[in-house]
């Protein structure tokens, strides 16, 4: 959340010094999204859900790099809802981003908003969801934007039966031969897949990842098929054979292995260091009602945190506070290493005298437009360890240095 902060303020220094110069798109495209609840039977059973124009998943939004898109998002739903476009990069729109509390207020019920931004040398695949509370487990849907008339994609023509991946998040990436891939939370990847094995039925398997030790979770996988034309439509496939949930080293094989397209520029000199841990804290109980809400390790709540700071939405957002000059909904004192320090990698959840609570604040951390920023992310072990995905709104960033603990 404070990464997705800085982000935006960066943008918006911009634009507050600069007269407004819409980039402008050659084609602009609507879309209407009515946001409603909607019943669906699946697995023999009727659950309510809210969804977009009737579909689940939601409708896709095509588009061609330096396209305008403009949605209307009319909410006919009982419950508050934004939309994020993720992985766009807003040049010049930072508060149509999407998240609540950060760049907007919700969209109350019976509310509308139009978002309106321009794909400004972006191409590839997005994806669009709900930026409030749980609504992005039904509410999301693709954004595929293609290169511009005439321009080719970055690989060769597909030569062999893997998977080739070539694109992450909208960054081409050298190509890489697998049979497998990680995907993280809102996470998209353009693959090529050769149809060059003998005509039949293949299967393909998707399963969950889980890196934490312990924390229950619904281990399913799902199976599609890759069927040939001609080939029998009963006929049986061989099963996709997937790692098992907590294989680090399958994972860690695909994904350190990924490369950018393009690393020309990447700047050598830096002009602001953060060094940000994050991760889960433990929290001394203050409910009038532990039972009820205190059922953490040692009696305690859980804490997402970055710098051992937990993250408080403000009653206003926080850009139209920036914007506005209204004081008292964020502070700019987000520290640029945490403020107390204990073992942060072999567990310590608040077990005396280890104090690992964290405090509580709408911090964040303001630069300069263009400075060159660089992070060390430390994730935590306070709980347990497991892979933090870290997505800053609004950027494509580079990963210097990456170690990983297997
Ligand atoms: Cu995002």
């Amino acid at each position: 959340m404070i990464l997705c902060l800085l982000s935006l303020m960066m943008s918006f220094a911009y634009t507050a010094l600069s007269v407004p110069n819409w980039p402008g798109g050659r084609t602009t495209r609507f879309y209407d999204f009515k946001v409603h609840t909607m019943t669906v039977n699946k697995l023999c059973n009727t659950k309510e859900i809210v969804a977009v124009n009737n579909m689940y998943p939601g409708p896709v939004v095509y588009a061609q790099q330096g396209d305008r898109i403009i949605v209307k998002v009319t909410n006919e739903s009982p419950y508050n809802v934004t939309i994020h476009w993720h992985g766009v990069r807003q040049i010049l729109s930072c508060w149509f981003d999407g998240p609540s509390y950060i760049t907007q207020c919700p969209i109350q019920p019976g509310q509308s908003f139009t978002y309106e931004f321009t794909l400004v040398r972006q191409k590839g695949t997005f994806f669009w969801h709900a930026h409030v509370s749980w609504l992005r487990g039904t509410v999301y849907g693709a954004i595929v934007v293609y290169p511009k008339t005439g321009v080719p994609y970055p690989f060769p023509y597909p030569y062999e039966e893997h998977i080739v991946i070539l694109e992450a998040d909208a960054e081409y990436t050298k190509p890489f031969t697998t049979d497998r891939l990680m995907l993280g939370p809102g996470q998209t990847m353009i693959v090529l897949v050769t149809a060059d094995q003998p005509i039949g039925k293949y299967s393909m398997a998707m399963g969950p990842y889980m890196s934490a030790q312990g924390p229950p979770f619904q281990n399913i996988s799902a199976i599609a098929y890759f069927q040939y034309l001609g080939a029998v439509p009963n006929s049986i496939s061989l099963p996709a054979r997937l790692p098992n949930f907590n294989d680090n080293l399958a994972v860690k094989t695909v994904m350190d292995g990924l490369r950018g397209l393009n690393t020309s520029n990447v700047p050598k000199e830096i002009d602001t260091n953060l060094f940000v841990t994050i991760g889960v804290n433990v929290n001394k109980c203050r409910s009038k009602t532990p039972q009820q809400n205190c059922q953490g390790i040692n009696n305690g709540t859980m804490a997402a945190s970055m710098n051992n700071i937990s993250f408080i939405k403000p009653t206003v957002s926080v850009l139209e506070a920036y914007y506005k000059g209204i004081e008292g909904f964020f502070t700019e004192d987000f520290p640029e290493a945490p403020l107390r320090f204990y073992d942060f990698v072999n567990g310590a959840p608040n077990n005396a005298p280890v104090d690992t609570n964290s405090m509580n604040g709408t911090r964040t951390k303001v630069v300069e437009y263009g400075t060159r920023v660089q992070i060390i992310l430390q994730d935590t072990g306070t709980i347990s360890t497991e892979n933090h995905p870290i997505h800053l709104h609004g950027y494509s960033f580079y990963v210097g240095i990456w170690h990983r603990r297997l």
